[in-house]
């Protein structure tokens, strides 16, 4: 053998030897690659939410693993809604259902000065914890990961002017929305997410001499709906297809329930009709979407070509849904199904291949699973449960309902066939999910739904915690009328 060759001998042997000690590293215990994306409803190929979405990616990772089609969040904003997730704990145990004004989950409310943050509680266990983009609504991730990438340019380089909507056109809007959609910028290098996911890929090819647990936050579809312009050659605007929307939905529902579930701030779909918008806002939502999706695939494909691909649990969700029209809404912020059902697929060592899960789970599981997965013990703090039996075998008997909150008098109770709830005034709404997919028919009238409607009553929370001091609300003017009430429940 020739001289020159022995160096790059050995460096290739020390380089073998490395990806052989970060395997026997892993296998003692899995990593977790943590996926989470920012307002992404159920329109994604694998749930079926809308027939005109392109998401290869996702769909992909939901064949490897189990897609829990009846997933989700536990406060229909992004805030409380991780605050749930990374806490392990319901909103009416902790207070925080709406935004915080703190950096820190735990000096928000006396009741999680002493949580377990997921991160932490994975350190604390032996892993390396790292992160980038949204993780937490605030700015905690620096805090609770061992490495954190940063978040960029947040929701991204915004143009100089709003190209298509601007609620200052409208005297009765009130507030500020980022809500807007069109082609920008011009690069996918100027992209949060384009950033985000780079980051990944780079420690993805590192070694590691501890179990890790990854997790990239994704910023879109959250608004603006901006993506550069080859995204939306993904969707023809001719190929667009609405949602389905009746005008004289609310007819059935009590007044109350249209006020908590208004955000004065967004655009309304008869508006949208009457600028000739709603097509397009459509097109940009789901042109962010393929966006995401596509920043998904460059992590899964080098998670696949790395040392981890066979000794990673994959957990993929979003915080919440979204409207796009359909309660004459282009809004969160509500506790129908559009806005609290979340894409949730785990995938990974031992995780059978190519399930589909119709039992209603809540991203507060999402907690105990992992810990569960990993083989930590159990956190007795934790809300949620291990949705381990379920992966085992997804038909198992599951009568937990999923519960969400929005503010502290507001609940629904999804079952595997229904959605109740109860809003402040005592109005109630009652939907066979199954009959009735769009919400369309109130039952909570019917006195043949009343055993129903009691069994799903007892899961309201009792004593639901008053609201976090620091919450905020500048949006919902049902929500500032409130505020000062909840704060002593
Ligand atoms: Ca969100
Ligand atoms: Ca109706």
């Amino acid at each position: 053998m020739n001289a020159l060759k022995i160096p790059i001998l050995a460096t290739i042997l020390i380089q073998l030897a490395t990806l052989l000690a970060a395997r026997a590293d892993s296998t003692s215990k899995p990593n977790v690659l943590f996926i989470a994306i920012d307002d992404l409803n159920d329109w994604v190929g694998c749930l079926d939410g809308h027939p005109g979405t392109e998401t290869p990616n996702i769909d992909r990772l939901s064949k490897k693993g189990v897609l829990f089609a009846n997933a989700h969040c536990q406060a229909p904003i992004c805030g409380p809604s991780r605050a749930s997730v990374f806490t392990g704990l319901y909103p009416a145990s902790t207070g925080i259902y709406l935004q915080i004004n703190d950096k820190d989950i735990r000096t928000s409310h006396p009741l999680t000065e002493n949580c377990d943050l997921l991160p932490d509680y994975f350190e604390a266990y032996g892993y390396k914890t790292m992160a980038v983009g949204k993780l937490y609504h605030g700015g905690d991730a620096a805090k609770s990961f061992d490495e954190y990438g940063g978040r960029f340019a947040w929701f991204g380089p915004k143009p100089e002017k709003r190209f298509n909507y601007n609620p200052a056109w409208y005297d009765h809007k009130v507030g500020g929305t980022q809500t807007d959609w069109g082609a920008y910028p011009e690069k996918d290098e100027d992209m949060t997410d384009y950033n985000s996911a780079q980051w990944a890929v780079e420690k993805l090819k590192q070694n590691y001499e501890k179990p890790f647990f990854l997790a990239v936050g994704f910023v879109r579809p959250h608004v603006p709906w901006y993506t550069p312009a080859k995204w939306f050659d993904h969707h023809p605007l001719d190929t667009v297809q609405l949602p389905p929307y009746k005008a004289d939905d609310f007819d059935d529902i009590p007044e109350g329930v249209q006020r908590v579930a208004d955000v004065p701030m967004m655009p309304t779909t008869e508006e949208l009709i009457e600028k000739d918008q709603w097509k397009k806002a459509v097109q940009a939502y789901l042109t962010c979407i393929t966006w995401t999706d596509h920043q998904v695939g460059k992590v899964l494909d080098t998670l696949d070509q790395s040392p981890y691909a066979d000794n990673t649990i994959i957990l993929l969700w979003s915080d919440h849904g979204y409207h796009l029209g359909e309660k004459n809404r282009f809004a969160k912020q509500a506790i129908w199904e559009r806005d609290t059902r979340v894409p949730l697929i785990i995938s990974g060592p031992g995780i059978k291949a190519d399930r589909h899960c119709d039992k209603p789970v809540g991203l507060i599981d999402m907690y105990p699973t992992l810990v569960d997965l990993c083989g930590l013990p159990a956190n007795s703090k934790n809300e949620g449960r291990s949705l381990g039996p379920l992966l085992e075998n997804v038909n198992t008997d599951w009568t937990y309902p999923s519960i969400t909150a929005y503010g502290p008098v507001n609940f629904s109770i999804r079952s595997e066939r229904y959605r109740y709830t109860r809003y402040e005034d005592g109005s109630e709404e009652l939907y066979d999910m199954i009959e009735d997919p769009n919400e369309w028919t109130n039952l909570a009238s019917d006195d043949r739904f009343k055993t129903v409607i009691a069994e799903h009553r007892k899961y309201i929370p009792n004593n639901p915690a008053p609201l976090a001091p620091k919450s905020s609300y500048n949006i919902n003017q049902y929500f500032i009328s409130r505020l000062e009430d909840w704060k002593e429940l």
